[in-house]
């Protein structure tokens, strides 16, 4: 069975809650006041099926003060019942209301001309041509129009026909978005808990699933779920939904917050999007103006920033807006909103969200930010994809930031990103997204500053990598750092060897003169054995005072990468080998010395033939080195792993 959501509009006291009740039996008006004051405050609901249809009724107010609960319903409706009250005609909240089913986006509906009892033919003629002037050029153009009395039933077969016609032409919502449901009601039941009701804009809801309330993000589990009424296991886009929740209190529960997947969206403040100002708007819409945004269910403060070159947008005319929200809302792309003035309270304007999670567009920015924007507005879901990596830049979106900025199911999400990889516009790296364009600069980049370093510093081996990653690569991710080296690996380009990144071209070219010089290093060092020269002696013995001591050491400094050369304290080196056969010893005394594997210093020193000036620097580098471990003044020399 389809389900449709019909919401009522229309001027206060023009019948609505009558009309609602005369079809359903309901009466959505549910507050004492409202009762006693014979008006509608908040919203109502009623349900009716007809046939292979089942309708929910979503009865607004049509006081000109509580419009903004209204719009808390208004939101989610398939169909409009406008209704018009015989006897007085098309009056300001009429309009207003049809206004917003306009700004909204809602595409099918019929207007009501109520109480006709008490009118004649000839006033009703009336009253049906303002009617038709009023919708003319619009969604309800040429929609039917019925005539009805609530209070003697006339006409109310004719309507439930008319709206099981229009409910059925309504097209099948979309489950290619994660459940949101704005709520726009919460409430306790005795023994039950948590109660929020809305209407479910998207996905499905089951039992016993993890949720969260956004922007709060309060961690709930769903106890239980009712479908207009009645118990269910699953809540599908397009139906009204209660939902029992565990996990929270009622008084942590806001109208407008959004129940949504655990972990899967995320609550923003920045809006970029494109707003249509009502012709009958008053003014302008000015950058820096103060509004009131209606999005779903909820109402937010907001800042606006015109992004036009005129910085603002007259009556009846369109454009990109930015909203800067005070406080913080669920929101995404294609989404519908009100733009309401701050004070006096009145609907100016409505638009749909482009890009949810914007950030700020600053002087010169704002040019390319339109045509953004503009690229956005028009183009496809691969588009809407690409864009949003293209503005992401270096930094790279994961797949986790996509889902939240466009609130796609799994699904659509690997449909989306297997197709634009494979034209090859995008690249990923282990779940970051990043354009390829900014993927090649960074690339080119490192190989570029690779190679400088290579210039400055041709003794060196190469390039630290996390120097390279902090000079090139600080503001991406850390996947997309792997993956550039990798790639430039692959291409030929760098070689990465442990800690250090280097061009392939680049081999320590040492001049047969340096060769020697290295060679005759190393050979000092071996000779010296544990007796380790200083540096300067080492100069020395190696006949090397007549070049710089800045150049030997570069020249030395290739022992100790390639390991050959040891340095064990600041300034004390040794070479590998004697080290080695030292390491040895103490391990043969330890099979000797088993199970307490101990060695005291002087004991220490015997079997190395050393001063105390070395043996401690050796044996805390031995400590380092996990080869001993320290036990009081003794050390234990631990077992190779
Ligand atoms: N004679 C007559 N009176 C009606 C009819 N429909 C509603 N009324 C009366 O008009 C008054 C207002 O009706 P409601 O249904 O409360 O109007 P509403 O549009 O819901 O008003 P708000 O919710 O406050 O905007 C009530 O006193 C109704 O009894 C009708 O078809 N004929
Ligand atoms: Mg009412």
């Amino acid at each position: 069975m389809r389900s449709i959501i019909v919401g009522t509009a229309g001027h206060i006291d023009h019948g609505k809650t009558a009309l609602v009740r005369a079809l359903t039996g309901v009466d959505a008006d549910r507050l004492p006041e409202e009762k006693r004051r014979g008006i509608t405050i908040d919203l109502g609901f009623a349900e009716l099926d007809l046939d292979d249809v089942r309708l929910g009724f979503i009865d607004v107010p049509g006081h000109e003060r509580f419009v903004k609960n209204m719009l808390a319903g208004a939101h989610g409706i398939d169909v409009v019942a406008l209704v018009i009250a015989a006897d007085e005609g098309v009056m300001p909240q009429t309009r207003e209301h049809f206004d917003i089913c306009r700004l909204l986006g809602v595409h099918r509906g019929l207007v009501v001309i109520t109480k006709t009892d008490m009118v004649d033919e000839e006033l009703l003629a009336l009253v049906r041509a303002e009617a038709e002037e009023l919708v003319k050029d619009s969604f309800l153009e040429g929609a039917p129009a019925l005539c009805v009395s609530a209070r003697t039933g006339k006409g109310l077969e004719e309507l439930k026909a008319a709206l099981r016609q229009v409910a059925l032409e309504v097209p099948a919502r979309t489950f290619e978005m994660v459940a949101r449901l704005p709520i726009d009601r919460a409430f306790t039941m005795r023994g039950f808990g948590a109660v929020v009701t809305g209407t479910l804009v998207a996905g499905e809801i089951a039992e016993g699933s993890e949720m969260e309330l956004l922007p709060a993000g309060l961690h709930v589990r769903v106890r239980g779920l009712q479908v207009h009424g009645k118990k269910t296991e699953r809540g599908l886009a397009g139906q009204r939904v209660a939902v029992n929740l565990s996990g929270v209190e009622v008084s942590q529960i806001e109208r407008g917050m959004v129940l949504a997947p655990l972990a899967r969206l995320q609550p923003t403040q920045v809006l970029d999007t494109q707003v249509d100002v009502l012709e009958s708007a008053p003014r302008p819409l000015r950058s820096r103006s103060r509004v009131r945004v209606h999005l779903g269910a909820s109402e937010v403060l907001a800042r606006v920033r015109v992004l036009e070159d005129t910085g603002e947008i007259e009556p009846g005319r369109s454009g990109f807006v930015q909203l800067r929200l005070e406080s913080q809302v669920v929101a995404l792309p294609h989404e519908r909103f009100i733009i309401r003035s701050y004070s006096p309270q009145r609907t100016i304007a409505g638009g749909r969200i482009i890009d949810a999670h914007a950030t700020k567009h600053r002087g010169r920015d704002v040019r390319e930010a339109r045509a953004r924007l503009e690229l956005l507005s028009t183009g496809d879901r691969m588009d809407e994809f690409v864009l949003f990596v293209e503005m992401a830049a270096e930094r790279g979106l994961r797949r986790s930031e996509i889902a939240a900025r466009t609130g796609w199911t799994d699904e659509v999400l690997q449909d989306v990103t297997r197709r634009s990889l494979s034209q090859g516009r995008l690249f990923e790296a282990d779940g970051v997204f990043i354009s390829r364009t900014s993927f090649e600069r960074l690339s080119r980049e490192a190989v570029a500053e690779v190679e400088a370093h290579h210039k400055r510093e041709p003794l060196a081996r190469g390039l630290l990598r996390e120097t390279l990653r902090e000079q090139k690569f600080a503001r991406a991710a850390p996947e997309i750092f792997r993956a550039s080296l990798a790639h430039l690996e692959k291409m030929g380009a760098l070689v990465s060897e442990k800690e250090i990144v280097r061009a392939v071209s680049h081999n320590l070219s040492l001049s047969a003169e340096d060769t020697a010089l290295r060679d005759r290093l190393e050979k000092v060092y071996k000779d010296a054995a544990l007796e380790a020269p200083t540096f300067d002696e080492a100069i020395e013995r190696a006949g090397a005072l007549k070049r710089s001591r800045e150049h030997v050491r570069k020249v030395f400094q290739l022992l100790i990468e390639a390991g050959l050369v040891v340095r064990v304290h600041q300034e004390l080196f040794f070479h590998r080998e004697p080290l080695d056969a030292l390491i040895g010893k103490l391990r043969e005394y330890a099979a000797e010395h088993e199970p307490e594997r101990l060695i005291d210093v002087p004991t220490f020193k015997e079997i190395a033939g050393i001063s105390r000036k070395y043996a401690i620097p050796l044996l805390e580098y031995f400590d380092r080195e996990r080869i001993t471990r320290r036990a009081g003044d003794k050390r234990i020399i631990l077992k190779s792993p």
